[in-house]
């Protein structure tokens, strides 16, 4: 349910009249629409507003100037609208409230496409507001129009089509009534997530003049634009779910299985921030004495049965043949690595635990016995014997010792894709934020980093797992972060941002460097792991036999770039480590930008020159031989 947040516009629809009085008495319907939109958008506790410019989305453009101007919302202007999208998706998956995103018409609007598909993926109340051509203007070869209609498909929550504003009794209750369906299906408390609201606009775009602009009489317009009072929104959803939880050993009762000590493991993979499924997923794991293992966005580390290196202890096949659980409850969005996707799928029993129950389950292996809508809550019979988490703990110290081993080896690179990830998450506070990039970035912390008392909060564009729109992404919530209160599930918010992304990831993204002087500036590191191509192919078998040969050319795409000097021309500062030691300096060397800082001041690229895609491989393979030998021994 959207909260009533009792806010709204200080201007421009609340007290309508002093706010268009400068009109002479006249209001143009497609600003009052604008108007509107916006005012039930911040009715819901919406904040930012990211606009990407064009003429046909004039009245939203200027709407949103006004109420940023007057402290009523916070705006970001980017050029590129795949950019702009993805930082209005960083925003909202750090943030936590619904943003608005707006466009003119035409291919600005497919521009939105990558975005709303994670979006959709992740659950990530993104409100898309495009302006489209009235129909007399459709389906005629009028410049900049398209058929926006359905664009987003069954990727958005909602669609609705506003007809282009013109005066007629009632039409202000229609403006509110579509404004709130669209902000209530994006905040649904069952099954949130991105919504289209596609608004024809006729000329004339802004200001007074002839065509349909009217009086604004008492008839036609209440004083403020008919929203409700006392700032709600004009429908509150109050159609709540509540879902219970349910211990654990009524649930193997269900699933006819004995209630008695059980050999299990807890998996918790990435989920939606400020869930509380993290931390009820390691209370379960803590309390049953059964291993926890949480991918970088799953956030669950809060038990003294955490394990740091589960995908590469399950990577040992012979020591998972002897490790493997009865039991497996996997929380979230789980399936990173192949190993522990065997260890789950190997399991006699698979409970899914989905926080999403409007949706179809997140069973990537089809395997869940199970699916439920809450962690279930331990049960004491179900308890492990110490010796069955001993084995996990003593093999998990013996993971992290041959990982530091392998990096201090002579043979090993100066600096590694995998060092590069563990320092970055060494060097980090708990008030930080960690944008954990697709590819290899991702699956370094997640199999290599240690563990920490009190890590940083991860996240990631894990719906899609794509490589797009990530640097944009960081920057959203980098901004996001830097004014989160401290939250109970994230630990403290507030302090720096870290994007951890590969070479290709950032190229692919650096229009999101383009932070416009005027524009809120995030304090966001970007540290790219630079191996000049896409190392992930290098482990899988596209690299090898017959596939070999034309290797280079159609999966590592080696793009042979200096990013220094392409940070450098977006207007980002940049450096250039080549060592481990140069990356820590450069990572506790960012300087604090004052509190009135804009564009990119605050924003660094920290470019980190590792060793090449076939060591890293090849270091990979390493730790991979010596766990397996330690292990056996
Ligand atoms: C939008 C998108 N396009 C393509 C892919 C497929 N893909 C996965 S990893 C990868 C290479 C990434 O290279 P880089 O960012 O340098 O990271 P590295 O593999 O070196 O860690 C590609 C192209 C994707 N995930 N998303």
């Amino acid at each position: 349910m959207a909260g009533a947040a009792g806010r709204g516009l200080a201007c421009g629809v609340r007290g309508t009249r002093a706010g268009f009085a400068d009109r002479g008495g006249r209001v143009n319907p497609a600003e009052a629409a604008a108007a509107v939109i916006l005012d039930e958008f911040l009715r819901v506790g919406g904040r930012d507003v990211v606009l990407a410019p064009g003429q046909r989305s004039a009245p939203l453009a200027v709407a949103a100037a006004a109420a940023a101007a007057e402290g009523d919302c916070v705006l970001h202007v980017r050029i590129d609208e795949r950019s702009a999208a993805f930082l209005a998706l960083g925003l909202t998956r750090a943030g936590g409230t619904p943003v608005l995103l707006m466009t003119t018409s035409g291919s600005a609007v497919a521009n939105l496409a990558p975005a709303v598909w994670e979006a959709d993926a992740s659950d990530l109340p993104l409100v898309v507001v495009t302006a489209d051509r009235p129909p007399e203007l459709l389906g005629v070869g009028a410049n900049q129009a398209a058929d926006q209609v359905r664009v987003f498909q069954d990727r958005v929550r909602w669609e609705g089509q506003l007809e282009a504003p013109s005066w007629r009794p009632g039409v202000v209750r229609y403006w509110r009534s579509m404004a709130s369906q669209a902000l209530n299906a994006a905040t649904d408390a069952v099954s949130p997530g991105p919504v289209h609201l596609n608004v024809a606009l006729r000329e004339p775009l802004l200001g007074g003049g002839a065509g349909d602009v009217g009086d604004v009489g008492d008839a036609m317009v209440p004083d403020d634009l008919g929203g409700r009072p006392g700032g709600l929104p004009w429908t509150l959803d109050a159609r709540m779910t509540s879902v219970a939880s349910v211990a654990i050993d009524s649930l193997l009762e269900a699933l006819g299985r004995p209630v008695e000590p059980t050999l299990g493991a807890v998996v918790v993979g990435d989920l939606a921030a400020g869930e509380p499924f993290a931390s009820e997923a390691a209370t379960l794991a803590d309390s049953l004495n059964w291993p926890l293992l949480s991918e970088p966005s799953g956030n669950a580390h809060d038990s003294g049965t955490a394990v740091a290196h589960g995908p590469l202890l399950a990577g040992v096949a012979s020591w998972r043949a002897a490790h493997q659980p009865d039991v497996v409850v996997t929380v979230g969005r789980v399936g990173l690595t192949r190993s522990v996707n065997a260890l789950i799928d190997a399991a006699d029993l698979h409970i899914a635990v989905d926080p999403r129950p409007a949706r179809t389950p997140l069973d990537p292996l089809r395997s869940a016995d199970l699916v439920a809508s809450a962690v279930p809550a331990p049960a004491e019979p179900v308890r492990a014997a110490d010796d069955w988490i001993d084995g996990w703990l003593a093999a998990d110290d013996v993971a992290e010792e041959v990982v530091r081993r392998a990096l201090a080896a002579p043979q090993a690179p100066p600096l590694s894709g995998i060092g590069v990830a563990r320092a970055v998450w060494q060097a980090m506070a708990s008030d930080e934020l960690l944008l954990a990039g697709a590819s290899w970035p991702v699956r370094f912390l997640d199999g290599y980093a240690p563990l920490r008392a009190l890590p940083p909060w991860v996240i990631g564009n894990r719906g899609l797992s794509g490589i797009d729109g990530l640097v944009s992404t960081a920057v959203g919530a980098a901004l996001a972060w830097q004014r989160v209160d401290d939250d109970a599930e994230r630990g403290t918010a507030g302090g720096r941002a870290v994007a951890l992304l590969g070479d290709l990831a950032f190229l692919h993204d650096s229009n999101g460097l383009l932070v416009p002087a005027d524009e809120p500036a995030p304090r966001l590191d970007i540290v790219v792991i630079d191996n000049d191509g896409g190392g992930i192919f290098a482990g899988l078998e596209s690299s090898g036999g017959d596939y070999a040969q034309h290797f280079e050319r159609v999966f590592g795409t080696p793009q042979g770039r200096d990013l220094v000097a392409v940070a450098e021309a977006m207007g980002v500062p940049a450096t250039r480590v080549s060592d481990l030691g140069g990356l820590l300096a450069a990572l506790s060397a960012q300087a604090a930008p004052s509190e009135r800082s804009t564009g990119s001041e605050g924003l660094r690229v920290i470019v980190a020159r590792v060793g090449s895609r076939p060591e890293e491989q090849a270091l990979v393979a390493a730790i991979a031989a010596d766990l397996e030998a330690e292990l056996a021994g």
